[in-house]
């Protein structure tokens, strides 16, 4: 190569050596290959002035020149993207032994979960779990269940009805008796949990959707004895080993002898507080040995079949179980009162 090309070349790799930026390498670009500027064009331009016999050497010692600044170039761009690159991993590298940054967990709204812990516990007794629907119709909210025609619940002052009047949001968890013994052949040993609708007016014990739990058992010479044994065993389970279960006549159409079932108070221990209202027993839930119209009312011979019932409140038992003081809490949906129930499970 002509000695004043290969001064332009070594100049040219002092320059490249200087190189640390993009900007700096685009100055670079515009000083050499520049058309117009460009060293390398000013070089070809020169051809004219050179003797026609050394134009063709003049011309390859040019284009080496070109092959060798644009080679020279090309590493010169890679080597700058690849710090580039490494630099910005190092920059954005993460430390994963860093403690992660905690985010809030969602969790099971309290009654969801006692109402698991009230199924758990009938679940091991060997109790299935069923569920029916939330609208229902006449025959499976009353009619099947032995209600009379003018019976109060049945008035629109107690029930949401739907639909015209043709349909209704269950008032209690009962229909689904009515539905597994249509559906199911006994034995039949069953718990029904779910939300229930009454037209009540929001107070400390009272809201109108509410959920209950469902407790049938059918099957041959099934007694009174079975039934307070079975809630003494539930109760001892879910508020104490000492609570006391008993049994007070009632009336429910669907069942007979009813019962309502209390359990000696878990405050006071039965001697009389503010909470038992100084009787010594809280009520928590209906019972009864199931009407022998209602096995009639689902094709089964009450000749044969005996069976017990019960449903409670979920509701009622977690303010007992957990001293809630008012039911409407639970809907309020302040995460500062649901948070402290992530014990129960
Ligand atoms: C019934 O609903 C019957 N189906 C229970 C039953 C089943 C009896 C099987 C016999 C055999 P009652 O209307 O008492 O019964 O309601 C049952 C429970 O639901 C009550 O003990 C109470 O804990 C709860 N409860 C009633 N109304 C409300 C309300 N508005 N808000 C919250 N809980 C309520």
């Amino acid at each position: 190569m002509r000695k004043d090309l290969e001064q332009i070349l070594v100049e040219f790799r002092q320059e490249v050596e200087r190189v640390a930026t993009d900007e700096h390498l685009k100055q670079l670009h515009g000083k050499y290959f520049s058309r117009e500027k460009g060293v390398l064009s000013a070089q070809l331009r020169r051809i004219r002035e050179i003797p026609v016999a050394e134009r063709p050497g003049f011309g390859q010692d040019v284009n080496l020149l070109k092959q060798e600044m644009e080679a020279e170039f090309d590493r010169l761009t890679r080597t700058l993207a690849d710090e580039d690159y490494h630099r910005r991993v190092e920059q954005e590298r993460l430390d994963i032994t860093l403690p992660a940054v905690g985010l809030p967990r969602g969790s099971f709204h309290p009654i969801k979960m006692v109402e698991q812990e009230l199924c758990g516990i009938f679940e091991r007794m060997g109790y299935s779990i069923v569920e029916g629907p939330e609208i229902e119709t006449d025959f499976y909210n009353f009619g099947a269940l032995n209600f009379p025609p003018d019976h109060p619940a049945r008035d629109e002052q107690d029930t949401f009805f739907v639909a015209g009047g043709r349909y209704l949001l269950r008032t209690h968890t009962s229909p689904v008796q009515i539905r597994t013994m249509q559906q199911l052949a006994p034995p039949l040993k069953i718990i029904a949990p779910g939300k229930v609708f009454r037209k009540d007016t929001p107070d400390a014990t009272h809201y109108p959707i509410f959920h209950q739990i469902e407790g049938l058992v059918v099957a041959e010479n099934v007694s009174l004895a079975d039934l307070k044994g079975t809630l003494h065993d539930f109760a001892r389970q879910f508020f104490a080993p000492d609570v006391r279960v008993r049994l007070r006549p009632s009336f429910f159409p669907f069942v007979e002898p009813g019962a309502e079932v209390d359990i000696s108070c878990i405050f006071c221990g039965g001697s009389g507080c503010r909470i038992c209202k100084q009787s010594g027993w809280i009520e928590i839930l209906g019972a009864g040995m199931v009407h022998p119209n209602v096995f009639v009312n689902c094709g089964l011979d009450p000749e044969e079949h005996t069976g017990f019932a019960f449903g409670m409140g979920v509701d009622r038992m977690a303010i007992l179980k957990y001293g809630v003081p008012d039911i409407r809490m639970f809907w309020e949906n302040d995460v500062r009162f649901l948070n402290q129930f992530w014990y129960v499970q």
